[in-house]
């Protein structure tokens, strides 16, 4: 569970999170009673909308800490309807505000990467309220005892990452000057201190220079074996892959027993083992403290080296070329397209069609039937049970819909047990009773029956 650890008391980059959105209300069955009105007819309202579940990008807020330490989020369910055809009232919309970029991911997958100030987002829905029993009153059956139960608000767990969003990153061993020189060029006060991983958690400063202006992200030091959790590990080279360009900073006095020249390729390494993408990022490599007499014996070795690439020699305390780096990095940036290091896939993906509308039968451990799909599990939890109207419907629908001939097919015996969600279900084959004798019935059946059809095909 490297990725989810808590990295300091203020400041959480990634959590888990529980969300239920609102049931939606149950319909009522009721009839209008009123003195001198005999027969008054169905006058059950509909129950109200269960409330969704937003999460909102802010810069009010630049951790995850908030929502990690209430990692439940709940809807209350909306209101059930009434009689005199009152409908009930739908519960209120949950937000939750998070930072700007904060990625969500749902079974793996990623569902939304929230990039702007105010970017909304709907990831749980609430259910729709269930119907009252004036939606059942048809020609032939004008006083129904049939009301829907609230549909079940949507449940499910997410995961939230933030990788903050920058132009620029800084990268290095510990003690190498990136905190110094992000305090330097920009209003960013991070903590600096002679010794490593004074660096805790990723600081952001904004720059301006020349009328350019850019974001510059500095993140804890890295050491060779980052990637397999070594010193701070590399958990926080999460917030540099949105970055266009990387700043390697070299300290001249190289890291415990590294030498400076040797420090390229043990970060690259690291940068590589962590992510293709930063393998990809263009890197300007920098010798930090000028001022030391070492510096410029660094600043050469390196040069020779890696003469194809840009080397800097700077000096946060002299302020010695960070003119020039900065001159570089504002040239550069417009020429950089960025990656984009999160893909976002459609929410739908994550059912699979089959399941979304057809039927699965399958055998539970214990040998016993069960039936999958969406809109059935969703036909069952609506139902009210306490009604036999609506379980005579019910049992229409399982025809209608070809559960009845699916469960032939797979054999189903007289009295064996199906289940169906969280209900169970006992298999007989006699035949549904005729509940309008006479031409009509045939009728009644088949007005429903492609109702549901239509319905089932949506
Ligand atoms: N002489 C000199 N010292 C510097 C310069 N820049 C930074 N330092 C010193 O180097 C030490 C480390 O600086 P930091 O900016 O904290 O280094 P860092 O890379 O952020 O370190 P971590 O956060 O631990 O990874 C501090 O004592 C700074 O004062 C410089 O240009 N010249
Ligand atoms: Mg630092």
């Amino acid at each position: 569970m490297k990725e989810y650890t808590r990295t300091s008391a203020e400041f959480i980059d990634a959590c888990r999170i529980y969300l239920k959105a609102g049931n939606g209300g149950d319909g009522a069955a009721s009839f209008r009673r009123e003195k001198f009105i005999p027969f008054g007819g169905p006058d059950g309202g509909h129950g109200g909308k269960g409330g969704d579940i937003w999460f909102e990008a802010t810069s009010n807020v630049t951790t995850l800490s908030e929502v990690a330490f209430h990692p439940h989020i709940t809807v209350p369910d909306a209101s059930p309807g009434g009689g005199n055809k009152c409908d009930g009232a739908k519960s209120e919309d949950k937000t939750v505000y998070v930072p700007i970029g904060t990625v969500i991911k749902r079974d793996g997958r990623i569902i939304a990467d929230l990039k702007e100030n105010g970017q909304r987002f709907l990831a749980a829905k609430g259910g729709r309220g269930g119907r009252g029993n004036t939606a059942f009153k048809t020609q032939f059956n004008t006083a129904p005892r049939i009301s829907e139960k609230g549909e079940p608000g949507e449940c499910f767990e997410v995961i939230l990452e933030l990788s903050i969003l920058a132009d620029v990153g800084l990268i290095g061993f510990p003690n190498a000057g990136k905190s110094t020189l992000l305090s330097t060029v920009s209003a960013a006060r991070p903590k600096i201190a002679d010794y490593p991983f004074t660096t805790i958690s990723p600081n952001i400063g904004m720059v301006s220079h020349k009328g350019k202006t850019f974001a510059m992200a500095d993140i804890p030091g890295l050491i060779e074996g980052a990637h397999e959790g070594k010193g701070l590990g590399d958990v926080f080279l999460r917030h540099i892959l949105r970055t266009k360009l990387l700043i390697h900073l070299v300290d001249p006095q190289g890291f415990q027993d590294t030498p400076p020249e040797n420090a390229i390729k043990i970060i690259e390494n690291e940068l590589k083992s962590f992510s293709p993408i930063l393998a990809r990022k263009k890197i300007i490599i920098a010798v930090t403290k000028a001022d030391l007499p070492e510096a410029e014996k660094t600043y050469k070795k390196l040069k020779a080296r890696y003469r194809k690439r840009d080397v800097f020699l700077i000096s946060s305390a002299a302020s010695k070329g960070i003119n020039q780096l900065l001159d570089k990095i504002i040239k550069t940036l417009p020429e950089i397209k960025q990656e984009d290091a999160y893909k976002t896939e459609e929410k739908q993906k994550t059912i699979a069609p089959e399941v979304k509308k057809g039927l699965i039968l399958k055998r539970d451990p214990d040998g016993i039937m069960r039936v999958e799909g969406e809109k059935i599990l969703k036909i069952v939890a609506m139902t009210n049970f306490s009604q036999l109207d609506s379980w005579d419907r019910l049992r229409r629908i399982f025809k209608v819909i070809g559960l009845d001939k699916a469960l032939k097919k797979a054999g189903i015996a007289e009295g064996n047990i199906v289940r169906i969600g969280n209900r169970e279900f006992e298999w007989s084959d006699e035949p549904l009773p005729s509940r309008k004798p006479g031409k009509f019935a045939y009728k009644y059946r088949n007005r429903e029956r492609e109702e549901y059809k239509k319905r089932m095909k949506e």
